[in-house]
C-alpha cells in the first residue's frame, strides 16, 4: 500500500471518528439538525437498513417461474417479485463465477484484479494469467458496511480465493465478514454435501476440501441450503440483539450442478429433470430466510432483499428464456440475470409488484447503490466502476446506468458448449450490444431491446456505431488489464 493511499485512509478514519463525537454530541443536545449535517445515516445505527443479497449459482435467466418457467415452479422467489420489482435489463458482469462474485462484492471490473474466470488449482489459474485469488485490499462492500456499523456475514459458497490447492488465501474475515460459512470453495467453516441415490447409494463429494480448514459440518446437498439459511437466521438474530444492522450474503451452490435433489424427485432422472427439482428444491428452502424477514414486523419495514444469479445456464440444465448462449458466453444467455428487490418499507409504494422492463444496470452497480442505502463512506480510494442507482433500485426512477457495460470472456473459453471461435469482448450502451475480438475484428452489433435473441448483425449497416463502441471497449479492456 503506498504512502499516499496510507494517508487517505488515515484521513478517513480521523473523518468517521469526527462524525461518531459529532454524533454523541448532537445526541446529547437532542439537536436534529446537526444529525443531519453528522454525514446521513452514520448516526442511526438501529434504524439503518438491512440487505440481503441472495446469488444464486448458475441460474438462467428463465428459469424462475416468474421469468417465464412453465416446467417448475418458484413459489418463494415469485411471491418476493409480486411484492417487489422485477428488473429485466439487468447484467452480472461475467458468464462466469469468480469474476461475477468479485463484481458484486466490489462494485469493480474483475479485469482489475486479474480475475477473469473460475479459480481452480495453482497451476491452472497461472496458466491463464490470473491471480489465485482476490486482493484482499479490493473496496468489498462488507468491509464499507461493517466500518459503518454493520454485522456482516457471508453464508453460501463463496469462490473468490481459497479453494483446490490455493490454500493460503485470505480467511473470509479478510473481506470485511464478521462470519462465515461456506463451501468446498473458500476457507474456514464450511457444509459439505452428503449425497444419495434413490437406489439408496449413498457417497460424499468434495471431501478433498476438509483441508481448507474448518470445522466440516456434512450435510445432504438436497438440504445443504437450509444450512446456509438457518446460520444466516442465527447471524441476524444476534445482530438484532445486539441493535446492529446486518449485512448478509445467502450465496447458495444450488443450483450449479452436480445435481442432487431430494430422492423422491428424480422424475426420469434426466439432467433437466434433476436441475429443475433442486430449483424448486432451493426455493423452498429460501422460502425459509423469505418468512423469516417477512414475519417480523422490524425486518419487514427495514430490510432490502436482492436476488439475482452469478452467470447464465450450463448447457441442458438451465434455461436463458429468449436470450442466446449459456454461461461463459457473452451472448446475453451468459450475462443477463434476473434481478428481484424486495423490501416493503423502502421501496416505493406504486412499485410494488411491477417490472422494470427499461433500465439496463449491471452488479457493480449495485455496491455504489448500497453503500447509499446505508449511508456509509466508500474508502477513500474505492474508485467504483459502478454507479449509484438506488433510485432506480427502490423504484424511484427508471433511469440507467450512464456508462457502457463491459465484458471479457474467460480467457479458457473461446469455444464452449457448441459455439466455436466465441468473441472476446463485448459492451452494452444504451440499446446497442457489440461483440468483436480483441484486436475489434469480427464485430457483431445488436439492437438489443428489438433483438433480444442477436440474431440480426447489424456491424455492416451501422458502421458509425460499430467503429465508436470497438474502440470503446478496446480501450476499456486495455485499461483494465494494466490497473494492477
Ligand atoms: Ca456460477
Amino acid at each position: 500500500m503506498g504512502a499516499l493511499l496510507k494517508d487517505k485512509r488515515m484521513a478517513m478514519r480521523e473523518v468517521v471518528e469526527m462524525t461518531r463525537r459529532r454524533c454523541l454530541m448532537a445526541a446529547v443536545a437532542g439537536v436534529a439538525g446537526l444529525l443531519l449535517a453528522a454525514g446521513g445515516g452514520m448516526c442511526e445505527a438501529g434504524t439503518k437498513p438491512n440487505i440481503i443479497l441472495v446469488f444464486i449459482d448458475d441460474m438462467g435467466w428463465g428459469d424462475l417461474s416468474c421469468f417465464g418457467n412453465t416446467e417448475a415452479m418458484t413459489s418463494h422467489i415469485d411471491q418476493l417479485a409480486s411484492e417487489g420489482i422485477a428488473f429485466e435489463q439487468f447484467y452480472v458482469n461475467s458468464p462466469i463465477c469468480s469474476p461475477s462474485r468479485v463484481a458484486i462484492s466490489t462494485g469493480t471490473y474483475p479485469q482489475r484484479w486479474k480475475l477473469t474466470s473460475y479459480l481452480a488449482h495453482r497451476k491452472v489459474d497461472e496458466q491463464r494469467g490470473m491471480a489465485h485469488w482476490l486482493d484482499p485490499e479490493a473496496p468489498m462492500l462488507a468491509g464499507t458496511l461493517r466500518r459503518a456499523g454493520y454485522a456482516t456475514g457471508h453464508f453460501g459458497k463463496w469462490h473468490m480465493g481459497g479453494q483446490r490447492d490455493v490454500t493460503g488465501a485470505p480467511e473470509i474475515a479478510a473481506y470485511g465478514f464478521d462470519e462465515s460459512l461456506t463451501n468446498f470453495e473458500g476457507l474456514g467453516p464450511k457444509l459439505l454435501p452428503l449425497t444419495k441415490r434413490p437406489d439408496g447409494k449413498v457417497g460424499r463429494i468434495w471431501a478433498d476440501a476438509e483441508r481448507l480448514g474448518g470445522p466440516v459440518t456434512w450435510m445432504q446437498r438436497s438440504e445443504i441450503t437450509t444450512g446456509f439459511v438457518d446460520a444466516a437466521i442465527r447471524f441476524m438474530e444476534q445482530a438484532r440483539r445486539q441493535g446492529k444492522p446486518f449485512y448478509v450474503n445467502l450465496w447458495p451452490d444450488d443450483v450449479h450442478s452436480p445435481f442432487w435433489p431430494p430422492v423422491d424427485k428424480w422424475g426420469d432422472g434426466s439432467q433437466r429433470r434433476l436441475y429443475l427439482a433442486v430449483l424448486e428444491a432451493m426455493d423452498a428452502q429460501l422460502g425459509k430466510l423469505f418468512g423469516y424477514v417477512r414475519d417480523a414486523d422490524q425486518l419487514r419495514a427495514n430490510t432490502l432483499i436482492l436476488l439475482c444469479s452469478d452467470n447464465g445456464p450450463e448447457r441442458g440444465a438451465g434455461r436463458a428464456g429468449p436470450f442466446k448462449g449459456y454461461k461463459t458466453h457473452l451472448y446475453e444467455g451468459g450475462i443477463r440475470s434476473p434481478l428481484i428487490a424486495w423490501g416493503p418499507g423502502l421501496l416505493e409504494k406504486p412499485a410494488a409488484g411491477t417490472r422494470n422492463k427499461e433500465s439496463v444496470f449491471a452488479a457493480i452497480d449495485l455496491v455504489p447503490s448500497l453503500v447509499g442505502l446505508a449511508g456509509a463512506e466508500p474508502p477513500a480510494d474505492a474508485d467504483y466502476d459502478g454507479e449509484n442507482l438506488l433510485d432506480t433500485l427502490l423504484g424511484k426512477s427508471k433511469a440507467s446506468r450512464r456508462k457502457p457495460i463491459f465484458f471479457s470472456r474467460p480467457p479458457d473459453r473461446k469455444n464452449y458448449y457448441g459455439f466455436k471461435d466465441l468473441p472476446d469482448l463485448a459492451v452494452r450502451h444504451g440499446k446497442w450490444k457489440l461483440l468483436c475480438d480483441y484486436d475489434g475484428s469480427r464485430p457483431e452489433l445488436y439492437d438489443i431491446p428489438a433483438d433480444p435473441g442477436e440474431r440480426d448483425n447489424l456491424a455492416g449497416d451501422r458502421a458509425d456505431v460499430t467503429d465508436s463502441l470497438t474502440k470503446k471497449v478496446r480501450d476499456w479492456y486495455h485499461t483494465s488489464s494494466t490497473i494492477r
